[in-house]
């Protein structure tokens, strides 16, 4: 047990209300939407970490490989002596890095951040027993506030890992990047991890799993509007949709209604009414070009230095230097 200096700048209470407010707007839309943030409850956390390990899901195991072979040249590049995390989850890839750091003997702090107090003080005991002489400081908070959450200390390396900032539209993503350079100081960098645009085949299947395990982890979030909402959505009555949508580069998940359906929301003292095929979107992943994800990196103020993908191009890491 240790005591993790955790920064709360999102409270049960704060989520509680974007809960609401999410479903309120989103099922109130045409057509109907959820952010994709509201899959991970305990639940939804043990689906993802069962997705990293599908046959079809390259993403995870293609980072951890470009991690590895990477993580040597990005502590030195970097030079980094604080290491910020967003959206750390388990940390288990910031650990590639921390280890590499710890050759370097440069890194003075962790810093990870995540929606959920709980998965930040299981990863920081965690950690503290492999690194025991490195301090964390956890921030408990959205990836979208890092402007104004980051610590200011040391000479930071801000690290977006596992292709999530696909999960931003284009104007969010403008204003997520944007943001991040703000918060950072000339010479200091991001590494973003990206899922790549490849065969429309290889990526829906990532995002449609024989086992159906992508599935499951999508109906998830109506277990979580269920639980946290009183609402009554039959979770089976929706089907799994998962397209690649090449006009926008991004695959997105939905929820096919089988059949006309009435849900009540009591929370939210609202009532939703679903006809037949009706589809419900739960996620935006955007594939990115190089090029194209390169020029978002300079309009925001970046210099992306380095970049190292897989020998199937399917996914890549790029260290932008403020
Ligand atoms: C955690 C957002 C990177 O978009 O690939 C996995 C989530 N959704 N399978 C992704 C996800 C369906 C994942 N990210």
């Amino acid at each position: 047990m240790t005591t993790t200096l955790v920064d709360v700048h999102l409270t049960e209470a704060d989520l509680e209300a974007q809960l609401r407010a999410d479903v309120v707007a989103g099922l109130a839309a045409v057509p109907k939407s959820l952010p994709p943030k509201w899959f991970y409850d305990q639940r939804g956390g043990e689906l993802f970490d069962a997705i990293t390990r599908l046959p079809e899901y390259y993403p995870t195991r293609t980072e951890r490989a470009l991690l590895t072979r990477a993580a040597p040249e990005i502590a030195a590049a970097s030079k980094a002596t604080t290491l910020v995390e967003l959206g750390s989850g388990s940390s288990e890839k910031t650990r590639l890095l921390l280890t590499a750091f710890a050759e370097h003997e440069g890194l003075e702090m962790y810093v990870p951040q995540d929606v959920s107090e709980s998965s930040i003080r299981f990863a920081a005991d965690a950690l503290a027993i492999e690194f025991p002489d490195l301090p964390v400081r956890g921030v408990v908070g959205d990836f979208t506030d890092t402007t104004a959450t980051l610590p200011r200390a040391g000479h930071r390396l801000v690290a977006f890992l596992g292709g999530t900032i696909g999960n931003l539209e284009p104007d969010a993503r403008a204003a997520f990047l944007h943001g991040v350079a703000e918060a950072l100081d000339p010479g200091e960098c991001l590494l973003v991890g990206i899922g790549l645009v490849t065969d429309p085949a290889v990526m829906i299947a990532a995002y449609d799993d024989e086992e159906g395990v992508t599935a499951e982890f999508n109906r998830n979030v109506l277990h979580v509007l269920n639980r946290r909402l009183g609402a009554d959505f039959d979770p089976r009555m929706f089907e799994h949709v998962a397209l690649w949508d090449a006009a926008h580069s991004w695959i997105e998940m939905r929820l096919r209604a089988r059949r006309e359906m009435q849900v009540r929301i009591p929370a939210v003292g609202t009532v939703v009414d679903f006809a037949a095929g009706e589809e419900l979107r739960t996620e935006v992943s955007a594939k990115f070009m190089l090029d194209g994800f390169g020029g978002e990196l300079t309009a925001a103020g970046f210099d992306p230095a380095h970049t190292w993908t897989d020998e199937a191009s399917r996914f890549a890491l790029v260290l932008a230097r403020r």
